[in-house]
């Protein structure tokens, strides 16, 4: 029997038995789950019933109460997956080549490809810039069946990394890495591919290179194909790393260039084309499969665009190049054509009613824009039409995250101020929270100021917030240029502006700010050259116990969190023992529970689907301030009691 009833072993009861009845009997180790799945969900919902959202939403916006129609594959798709596998079989696709051939064939194909190749963002970049990064596995996988039957021919579609791996742990409370592998299973067609922060990997620091190094192994074990390498700074030490990692783990190595300032104008002396065909040689000469532009703020111009990828491609014409841009000016789209007329074999976009603002350009727009020319993509614009109203439905789930909440219209202002598009949005509410009239206004402009006194530096996660949090800082304090740098010595600074200073990720192109850099740090210890170089390596074994001591079914996944975001994700693994498979819920009731008298279905796994119905809240509170909430589950009436917190 899997478990033992002592109570009834004679053996036991007479006491003829010693320390060795433990030996005999391994079952005594089964333990009971102490709840199940379905418990555990109600009192999730019960919890947000009465103490209201479980995840901090970022306006008073209500999610809408609607149930995004799927396109029709789906239905079918789905229907004939018992067990998840595809009884219709999605037309082969790149990853075909890259399985079977390995990433130099794969690279190769996409050069001699003749039309122009996409990647489609919608499943990463576009909702981190537009949606807070907060769109769920639940919605991701249900339109999944209709993107692998629709959207064979694309060079990739990028569905994880960047800030989707901390936002799913810490905010929507569901396993990065489950998501991949259940994307995974519904596309095996389509390239993967992921944002890989070179040595700070998804996360925000440095971390020792074994953790990147596992990282990426247990990414293409999941599934994943193709690593967009960058480095914030582009320093090369940091970046070299993140392209080994990708290399030895067996994946496409993309490595990406971080695109600041503006290559068509002759004022913009910094980052000149020379300055972007010297990181190219030393990319190439370390090893890349594929060669990307990296311009995360929205900062090519159509003519500057068009200068660097023919460059470029005059000077490696065998290497695929690969350009990202996001539309925040309105001039992506063009861009983009730019880019292609130049040479780019593949350009990035997100689908229509996920794309514009600091998102990326538009898909229908770039594949009608194509029709009948040599660049062609073959994308069927009907059917981009129809991913984006699936889209465009889904999108109004996440209203509470909505940028448009606050950003109406594109702003070409970021040429000046050199925001990328996700921290755009973010700061943007973050201004809108704090209700300041002139806020975001004057962070726009004193994040201006702010790159220039850290050395007009490249700015992407991390370094992006180095500047960023300096521009608070300077507006918060009412301080101007000359202020910081005068004042240098007596202000306390953001921890991430002197951490920077002391060269924590890295060393920046053209050296750090003098005398600034020596005001604000006097003897603090300063990191030469590569950070991760001085990092130890990080004792998986142990980390391994240690999170099994108090979560026992911990899996490798669940360490490798561990290693990158310790607190969030025992947090994350906390929560789940509490609450359940919560990534199956329908996203408004994840987001802010239903509706008394609703009834909703929940499907927790294949086949087993669980019916319930909330049916009412106790008005009283108990002795111990707990509200019992009732609700009917697959016809019974269960209740749960929660504390109030009110
Ligand atoms: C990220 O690092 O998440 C980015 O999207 C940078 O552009
Ligand atoms: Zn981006």
């Amino acid at each position: 029997p899997f478990l033992l009833n002592v109570l009834e072993n004679q053996k036991f009861l007479n006491g003829s038995v010693d320390t060795y009845f433990i030996d005999e009997h391994p079952q005594l180790f089964n333990f009971a789950p102490t709840q199940n799945r379905a418990q555990k969900l109600l009192n999730y919902l019960g919890q947000v019933l009465v103490n209201g959202p479980q995840t901090p939403l970022a306006t008073p916006n209500k999610p809408a109460d609607i149930k995004p129609h799927l396109p029709e594959v789906s239905q079918e798709y789905l229907a004939s997956t018992p067990q998840q596998t595809p009884k219709v079989q999605p037309p082969k696709g790149f990853r075909e080549i890259y399985k079977q051939q390995g990433p130099e064939a794969f690279a190769k194909a996409v050069r001699n490809h003749k039309g122009l190749l996409l990647m489609d963002t919608t499943y990463r970049d576009a909702h981190q810039s537009l949606l807070a990064t907060r769109v769920r596995s639940h919605d991701l996988l249900n339109i999944s069946p209709f993107v692998t039957h629709n959207f064979s021919q694309l060079y990739s579609l990028e569905n994880w990394g960047g800030a989707t791996f901390d936002v799913a742990l810490r905010f929507l409370h569901e396993c990065p890495w489950e998501r991949l592998e259940d994307m995974r299973k519904l596309i095996p067609n389509i390239p993967f591919q992921m944002l890989l922060r070179g040595a700070n990997a998804v996360g925000y620091t440095n971390y020792p290179d074994n953790v990147v190094f596992k990282f990426c192994e247990l990414a293409v074990q999941t599934g994943m194909d193709i690593f967009r390498v960058f480095d914030s700074l582009n320093y090369l030490p940091n970046l070299i790393v993140g392209l080994e990692a990708a290399g030895k783990a067996g994946g496409i190595v993309e490595a990406a260039i971080s695109y600041s300032g503006d290559v068509s104008n002759p004022k913009k002396t910094k980052y000149d084309l020379k300055y972007y065909l010297n990181i190219a040689e030393e990319l190439v000469k370390a090893g890349t499969h594929v060669l990307a532009i990296k311009d995360m703020a929205g900062l090519l111009k159509p003519a500057a665009g068009r200068m660097l990828v023919s460059a470029l491609r005059d000077k490696y014409p065998n290497l695929p190049i690969h350009i990202h841009t996001h539309d925040t000016s309105g001039a992506g789209v063009a861009s983009m054509l730019a880019c292609a007329e130049a040479g780019a074999d593949v350009v990035d976009v997100a689908v229509d009613s996920m794309s514009g603002l600091t998102s990326q350009p538009s898909m229908g727009a770039v594949v009608a824009s194509l029709q009948g020319t040599p660049l062609d993509t073959n994308l069927d614009l009907s059917k981009v039409s129809e991913y984006s109203a699936y889209w465009e439905q889904t999108r109004t789930l996440y209203a509470p995250f909505e940028c448009t909440t606050t950003m109406k219209s594109g702003n070409a202002d970021v040429y000046n101020n050199e925001i990328p598009g996700g921290q755009y949005t973010n700061l943007q509410f973050q201004a809108y929270s704090l209700g300041l009239g002139d806020f975001f206004e004057d962070v726009k402009k004193a994040y201006a100021e702010a790159n220039i006194l850290l050395g007009d530096i490249i700015k992407v996660t991390p370094s992006s917030k180095v500047v960023g949090d300096l521009a608070q800082f300077m507006v918060q304090n009412k301080l101007t240029s000359d202020d910081v740098l005068n004042k240098a010595e007596e202000l306390s600074f953001p921890k991430s502006v002197v951490e920077y200073l002391q060269g924590h990720i890295g060393q920046p192109y053209g050296g750090f700010p003098e005398p600034l850099r020596s005001k604000v740090l006097r003897d603090m210890p300063r990191i030469e050259g590569r950070p991760g170089a001085s990092l130890a390596p990080l004792d998986f074994d142990k980390l391994s116990n240690d999170i099994r001591e108090t979560f026992p079914h911990a899996t490798d996944r669940d360490v490798m969190s561990a290693a990158l975001y310790p607190q969030v994700t025992n947090e994350f693994l906390t929560f789940k023992e509490q609450y359940g498979p919560v990534d199956k819920l329908d996203t408004r009731i994840f987001l802010v529970g239903p509706k008394v008298g609703e009834e909703f279905e929940v499907t927790i796994e294949k086949g087993k689907t669980l019916g319930i119905k909330t049916l009412a809240m106790a008005e009283d509170l108990t002795e111990n301030g707990e509200r019992e909430v009732f609700f009917e589950l697959n016809g019974t009436l269960r209740s749960v009691l929660i504390r109030d917190k009110d």
